[in-house]
């Protein structure tokens, strides 16, 4: 599928120095130091809703990471995925009357004019899960044949022959020492992880399966549902985490180097990736397993059901700058929960008004410490929100001087703010 425009990003003098990120599966901070090369999938949007504030910081989280490796002078591989079919699109389509595909279609044209508005770096394969089916169900017909997934009969309505992953299996495959066992991303309970599974798609009281958490990889066909041609699995479509696995694994080196996505995805949706992947390849999905904190409004959570999403289509229809937003955004860390108000809206609307208004007296000598400030900010875990104060600072100090701008400090200032946090003054 086509991804979106990335605008250029300027080359600075020096580097970034080596980079930290907190690893949901360590624990722990962990630094990456995996050479010339670094890669990276981002779970994408399930097309049925305009990107709201909570997909956008996602998206700009992982962007930071983007533009942090490139500084420290590495190639990034950047895939991103579109769930171009699922339950809730289809349900939202019947919902409504659209057709599914025609509502998958226009929320990703929106979700890439966004990305593009909020300059967030396009991956270099946006791929979607249509497209991969023919990917997908040779893999599952490989989890049966290896057997770590079996067939469930049907019963209560429901068709013969659903494929489930066999968790308790897979657990059992391999004795490696980074081999996957359930909860080696999560690090959750299994109450825990039962609570969550039946919250976040997952189907625990499914009839004939050998366990309440084992997820589903391929879906036969039932009427009124588009389906696709699954060889010896029959007609259906493939489930949630075998999509991400096989895209990531076709795309990407295997391990490759993060995976990221919001934290409502931690658990079952990585979980369960990283162990079909660890099944399939015999090594790990990623290196390393990085999650967004949760974007609610004025202290809610952000959900349609309650009606309080705020839409970056809406905002920029209104008139307000993407610069702003993108501001707005970095001022919460990416690990953190955090609510957008109108009052974080109208302080980062403030301060890039004062960084502007502090360019025409950029100090001699002040942007290189700045630089050197806001890498050691981003390098110790994507801490945007120092390396924005940083730049409040120096604007500060900038505006008190008052004297000429020196055009070069004014130049570095500009790339600076642009290559790392993907602001153009
Ligand atoms: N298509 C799947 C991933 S394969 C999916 O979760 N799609 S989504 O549209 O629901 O979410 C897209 C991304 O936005 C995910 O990384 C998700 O974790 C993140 N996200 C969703 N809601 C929020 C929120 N309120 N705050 C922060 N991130 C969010
Ligand atoms: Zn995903």
């Amino acid at each position: 599928m086509k991804s979106w425009t990335s605008r250029p990003v300027p080359g600075l003098p020096g580097t970034m120095p080596s980079i930290r990120l907190f690893d949901t599966a360590a624990g722990r901070e962990i630094e990456l130091d995996e050479g010339a090369e670094a890669s990276m999938y981002v779970c994408g949007i399930t097309p049925y809703d305009a990107t709201h504030m909570g997909h956008a910081a996602s998206y700009v989280a992982f962007d930071l990471l983007n533009r942090a490796w490139r500084d420290a002078g590495k190639h990034v591989s950047y895939v991103q995925n579109v769930t171009d079919v699922d339950d809730p699109l289809l349900e939202r389509a019947t919902a409504t009357g659209v057709d599914w595909r025609d509502l998958a279609a226009s929320q990703i044209e929106l979700f890439q004019t966004d990305m593009e508005a909020l300059n967030v770096l396009a991956p270099d394969r946006y791929v979607g899960a249509v497209e991969s089916i023919e990917l997908i169900v040779p893999e599952v017909e490989r989890l049966l044949a290896m057997g770590l997934a079996y067939r469930v009969a049907g019963s209560g309505g429901e068709p013969d022959g659903d494929v489930y992953y066999d968790v308790e299996a897979a657990g059992k495959q391999s004795v490696a020492p980074d081999a996957w066992t359930l909860g080696s991303v999560s690090g959750l309970s299994e109450s825990e992880m039962l609570e969550l599974f039946a919250e976040r798609g997952g189907d625990p009281g499914r009839a004939g399966k050998h366990q309440a958490l084992d997820p589903l990889l391929w879906r036969v066909e039932r009427p009124g549902e588009p389906s696709w041609p699954g060889g010896s699995l029959g007609a259906g479509r493939p489930g949630w985490h075998i999509e991400c696995t096989v895209i990531a694994q076709r795309y990407l080196p295997a391990p490759f180097t993060v995976q990221g996505g919001g934290s409502d995805l931690i658990f079952p949706h990585h979980e369960m990736g990283a162990g079909h992947a660890h099944s399939l390849a015999g090594v790990p999905l990623a290196h390393h397993y990085a999650h967004a904190g949760m974007v609610g409004l004025d202290g809610e959570k952000m959900s349609k059901s309650k009606g309080n999403l705020v839409l970056v289509s809406k905002l920029r229809a209104a008139g307000e700058e993407p610069a702003a937003i993108r501001l707005a955004i970095l001022a919460h860390h990416y690990r953190s929960d955090w609510s957008w108000t109108e009052e974080g809206f109208a302080a980062a609307k403030r301060d890039l008004e004062g960084w502007r208004r502090a360019l025409d007296h950029a100090p001699h000598g002040s942007a290189a410490p700045l630089l050197a400030a806001m890498r050691a900010a981003l390098a110790e875990d994507l801490n945007a929100p120092a390396a924005v104060a940083a730049v409040s600072r120096w604007a500060r100090e900038a505006t008190d001087d008052a004297g000429p701008a020196s055009a070069a400090d004014r130049a570095l200032v500009v790339d600076a703010v642009d290559a790392l946090l993907g602001i153009r003054l």
